[in-house]
């Protein structure tokens, strides 16, 4: 039988959708006066576009306004797109950025706030109350996902755990002794203490987990299902990105399909990434946010590179924010291979409805002018008690399988068990050794 749903700020949560675009248009034209006035790159973006503040009235004139791209973050380090003094901002975060200039953050302390409260819809959702112990191993720093979720974790309430990520072992002894229910990680790294746990002698009811809330990397149905298993817990997907706050942008709800889209603070279009033309609900493209009320760093129609499908079918968990997809890879992400493309999460599929591990790594190198795939896996423990006649049986088997998902054939090598290094942060599955190459 399924409890009443529970929701953290329910009167804005189950807001109806007319209330919530009016209270959306109402924020937008207030935002694009205050952006307009206070940094002086969006004036000039605004101004070459041929359109003022006044021209805005609603959401309905969105389009007007020109996108904001991570390169122009990045032209604009560190300073450049700061709407309040910098005396009134409370904190920093960072992207990750392995290439070109970081992309830095700031909040205020309304900024943090709001944050907070996304945060705490989402472990909300996922069941959290201030009964629960929640363990947060997300990295604390200027990567967002540590403290995002301790925030969220405070407002609801609960015990919590801020573990940061790594240290494996001390994470699970804490986990056991201290009676975590909740885990807050990304989904490589749930996987990875699922894995952790089973080659201890743990069972799934071993642990006191009931839910995890994983996000900040893609992870299929597949790896949802892989987790679940191995922790026992229902695991939630959760979505967001450091130039909008961090976690929480979105959130997923007890169906699990599809995440919540905060839309009181996060309007949300589809668009067309080659045109940039607006595509109607439902259709598949580029993912763009204008954050509503952020005062420190607040974005106009920013192109995330995330690739999803929106809708507002009605939930039955009673939200009625728009729902977004599981990000299907970033545009920036896609690889092609030997002229076809090809996303990694359709790799990954294939693995775990094989029966294989999620420790996999894909790499791709250029020999004599033709690409080249090939796709390292590891072998389970039983799996690896097989002869060497076996493994490379179940190698072709494999390669035949995803030749049959993506048309091209990939070389598939299996390996010992522990051969790939765990992530603790976000996993590294491709290595395309062609870009390093360019
Ligand atoms: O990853 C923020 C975050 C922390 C989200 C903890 C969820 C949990 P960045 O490091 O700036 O911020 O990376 C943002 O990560 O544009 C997506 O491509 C990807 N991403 C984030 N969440 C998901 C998800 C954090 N649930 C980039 N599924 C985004 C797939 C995700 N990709």
């Amino acid at each position: 039988m399924n409890l009443p749903e529970r929701y953290y700020q329910k009167e804005i949560e189950t807001m109806p959708p007319e209330k919530i675009r009016a209270l959306q248009s109402e924020k937008l034209v207030r935002q694009v006066r205050r952006v307009y006035e206070n940094v002086s790159y969006y004036r000039e973006l605004m101004n070459r576009k041929g359109v003022r503040p006044e021209d805005i009235h609603g959401i309905e004139d969105l389009h007007k306004l020109p996108f904001l791209s991570k390169a122009d973050l990045r032209d604009q380090y560190p300073y450049g797109l700061l709407a309040t003094p910098l005396s009134e901002c409370v904190r920093i975060h960072s992207t990750s950025g392995t290439t070109g200039r970081r992309v830095v953050a700031f909040y205020t302390q309304y900024d943090v706030d709001l944050w907070e409260d996304c945060c705490a819809r989402a472990l909300t959702a996922a069941g959290a109350t201030k009964e629960d112990v929640c363990q947060v191993a997300y990295g604390y720093g200027l990567f967002t996902g540590g403290f995002g979720l301790n925030g969220g974790s405070h407002k609801v309430g609960c015990l919590t755990l801020p573990m940061s990520s790594g240290n494996t072992e001390r994470q699970i002894q804490f986990m056991l002794d201290l009676n975590s229910t909740i885990l807050c990680c990304t989904p490589s790294y749930a996987a990875y203490l699922g894995e952790y746990l089973k080659e201890n002698g743990y069972r799934p009811e071993d642990n006191r987990l009931k839910a995890g809330i994983f996000g900040a990397e893609p992870w299929t149905e597949e790896m949802r299902r892989d987790i679940e298993k191995s922790l026992g817990i229902k695991a939630y997907d959760i979505y967001g990105l450091t130039e909008s706050s961090g976690p929480g942008v979105a959130f997923e709800c007890r169906e699990q399909h599809g995440m919540h889209i905060n839309e009181d603070h996060f309007l949300a279009e589809i668009i067309d990434p080659e045109t940039g033309e607006v595509l109607p609900e439902g259709s598949k493209g580029e993912l763009v946010f204008t954050s509503l009320d952020k005062e420190a760093f607040p974005l106009l129609r920013y192109r995330t590179r995330d690739i999803c499908v929106l809708t507002r079918e009605k939930c039955s968990c009673g939200r009625t924010f728009i729902r977004m997809s599981k990000p299907m890879g970033r545009s920036d992400d896609m690889l092609i291979i030997r002229g076809v493309n090809v996303f990694p999460s359709q790799i990954e599929t294939v693995l775990l409805n094989k029966g294989y591990t999620p420790n996999y790594q894909i790499l791709i190198d250029r020999v004599h002018n033709t690409d080249t795939l090939d796709i390292n896996v590891e072998l389970t423990p039983e799996q690896a008690r097989n002869t060497p006649e076996e493994v490379a049986k179940m190698e072709g088997s494999l390669a035949g399988a995803i030749k049959t998902m993506l048309g091209i054939s990939p070389k598939v090598h299996l390996l010992e068990p522990h051969s790939i290094t765990r992530s603790e942060g976000k996993a590294v599955r491709v290595i395309d050794k062609r870009k390093l190459l360019d």
